[in-house]
């Protein structure tokens, strides 16, 4: 029988679960807790040596990395399969999963998640969260997560993570417009409309509504002004690399270069 060490709150573990369940797959749950270090234990490390969740067991045979785990239930377990067929659909399908080792999960999603919540875990937790901070195998996670522990929101790398976060977003959008049909009422104003909204909640889902980042009003808002600030400190700014959206999307994160 298959087993998964995991974590409820894992984006990598959610993504093996859902493989799991659409292939009718039984699994034995094995869930560590993060907060307790439970990854960073020596029997672990043996498992997955970069102290992450998820890692698969299927008898004998331990897999790590879920993009690496998908593919071998996929071919484990062929049927049903959840991937394109073709080799030029399997290719695109690897071109997203590329991006989401490469930098979009861990300089990039568990950027945000540590710059807004999970912080106050390892400040609240003093001399044991420096340990776990310390126990990271991985010599630029490590640095990274430190800096975003220290300065939240302030940090360089949660700007520039949200930057990459709605690259990402509107590269799915692109996809996702690619697969749908024309509505017969779409023109210029409906689209611009839509892209407000789309510009409006990717804000809103990383906690920057676009109203706060200008008056900065509240506690939210006085944090938001911060990365905003930050941003100007270390003077990064991020042209948008394709024409698909308007200029200047996320002002002030988003400045012309
Ligand atoms: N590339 C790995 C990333 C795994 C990863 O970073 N998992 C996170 C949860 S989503 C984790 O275990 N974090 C604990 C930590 O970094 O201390 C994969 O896709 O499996």
């Amino acid at each position: 029988m298959l087993a998964l060490y995991h974590n409820d709150m894992s984006l990598c573990a959610q993504k093996v679960r859902v493989c799991l369940a659409e292939k009718g797959l039984e699994w034995e749950n094995r869930h560590l807790v993060l907060r307790g270090g439970e990854h960073q234990q020596p029997w672990y490390l043996k498992l997955n040596r970069r102290a992450v969740v998820p890692t698969l067991i299927d008898g004998e045979q331990v897999v790590p990395e879920s993009n690496v785990i998908l593919e071998y239930l996929e071919e484990a377990f062929p049927d049903p399969s959840l991937a394109p067929r073709d080799a030029y659909g399997r290719a695109k399908m690897r071109l997203w999963t590329k991006q989401l080792d490469e930098d979009v999960h861990d300089a990039s999603a568990a950027i945000l998640s540590f710059g807004i919540a999970f912080r106050h875990q390892y400040l609240d937790r003093g001399e044991a969260g420096r340990k776990m901070l310390e126990q990271i195998p991985n010599a630029f996670k490590r640095e990274r997560r430190r800096d975003v522990i220290e300065h939240g929101t302030g940090s360089q790398h949660f700007v520039i993570a949200v930057a990459r976060m709605v690259l990402l977003l509107d590269e799915m959008e692109e996809a996702l417009a690619e697969l749908l049909p024309h509505q017969p009422g779409d023109d210029v104003g409906n689209a611009a409309g839509r892209e407000r909204n789309h510009e409006g909640d990717v804000l809103r889902r990383v906690g920057l509504g676009r109203h706060r980042l200008r008056d900065g009003g509240d506690r939210d808002g006085e944090q938001n002004s911060a990365a905003y600030g930050t941003e100007c400190q270390h003077g990064i700014s991020f042209r948008r690399p394709r024409n698909l959206r308007r200029p200047g999307c996320l002002p002030g994160l988003i400045a012309s270069a």
